[in-house]
């Protein structure tokens, strides 16, 4: 059986869906902090519990504080993106279960070419949730190489979904733009217009998990996490896109210490690696993710009376 940890979250809560379907509702146990299924996965002994009672064979370790969060309270998100993996990897290795785990373009900072960024760049993250990143990726290779646990792993830009609302990201304005635009509300987005950064739709964003956990492991060549591009964009385009589809939308731009965050991430990532070791290829542009946000937004809108 699966587990997910950090079930509740943006991506989790997609993944968690997206392994039902594929395995079936009793396959998958979706767990988070809170919820009906409480689990903290800085506590080694209850994981360790929930693994045996449950007949655990992988994880999907999500629980994790992102980027402007951690940078609020840099040493709670140190404690549990950190603490949280090496228990996950631990009981991997005490059990052989295999293990999916999220990396980020946050790994990257400073000294790197910021347009294309290669899979084996210098890692200078810039902050707590980028370097939680760049060190649980190497005790990912270390627990692959030392002890054979099969732990993958993928650096994801900046993921848009609409079904759950994300939590703490510093990419998340591209998600809070579409849900003001489907309320008819003007959106104060937090970074600058003319800010790049890769994104992924979430339907990518899955595929490319469950694709990389189906792939067979002699195929697979990266141990620490795969550089991921789906489109680099600029809140801007978001703007014109959403506003061609919606006339009377309308954004006022105010950056906020996300901005600085931001500026140290790169703007379009090269996953050679992904697409050579494992088929992975994007599915969605920007015109299809913004189609395919305001199609999903619009029809839970309530008609404005
Ligand atoms: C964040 N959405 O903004 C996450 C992600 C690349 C960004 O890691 O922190």
């Amino acid at each position: 059986r699966i587990l997910v940890t950090g079930a509740a979250g943006q991506l989790g809560t997609e993944l968690a869906n997206a392994l039902r379907e594929r395995h079936g509702n009793a396959a998958v146990i979706a767990t988070d902090i809170r919820g009906g299924n409480p689990l903290n996965v800085m506590d080694k002994i209850a994981l360790h519990r929930m693994v045996i009672d449950e007949g655990i064979t992988e994880i999907y370790h999500l629980a994790a504080m992102l980027s402007a969060s951690g940078e609020q309270s840099p040493l709670v998100a140190w404690d549990l993106n950190m603490q949280g993996l090496i228990n996950v990897l631990e009981i991997a290795k005490a059990h052989a279960l295999r293990v999916f785990w999220p990396s980020s373009i946050a790994v990257f900072g400073a000294h790197i070419d910021r347009t294309f960024t290669r899979q084996f760049s210098i890692l200078e993250p810039a902050t707590v949730y980028g370097i939680s990143k760049a060190s649980g990726e190497l005790w990912c290779k270390y627990y692959f190489e030392k002890y054979g646990v099969d732990v993958r792993s993928l650096r994801y830009p900046g993921l848009i979904s609409y079904s759950a609302p994300p939590g703490g990201g510093t990419t998340d304005y591209a998600v809070d733009i579409f849900l003001h635009a489907a309320k008819g509300e003007v959106y104060t987005c937090f970074l600058k217009p003319m800010t790049t950064l890769p994104m992924l739709y979430m339907p990518d964003a899955v595929r490319a998990t469950l694709e990389l956990m189906s792939a067979p492991a002699d195929t697979l060549t990266v141990r620490t996490s795969y550089n991921l591009q789906g489109v680099s964009v600029r809140p801007l385009e978001f703007e014109a896109h959403i506003r061609a589809r919606l006339p009377n939308f309308r954004v006022n731009y105010l950056a906020d210490f996300r901005q600085r965050i931001a500026d140290t991430w790169p703007q379009g990532l090269d996953d050679g690696y992904a697409r050579r070791d494992w088929g992975w290829k994007p599915q969605f542009d920007l015109p299809s993710i913004v189609e395919d946000m305001l199609k999903n937004l619009l029809k839970s809108e309530p008609e404005k009376k």
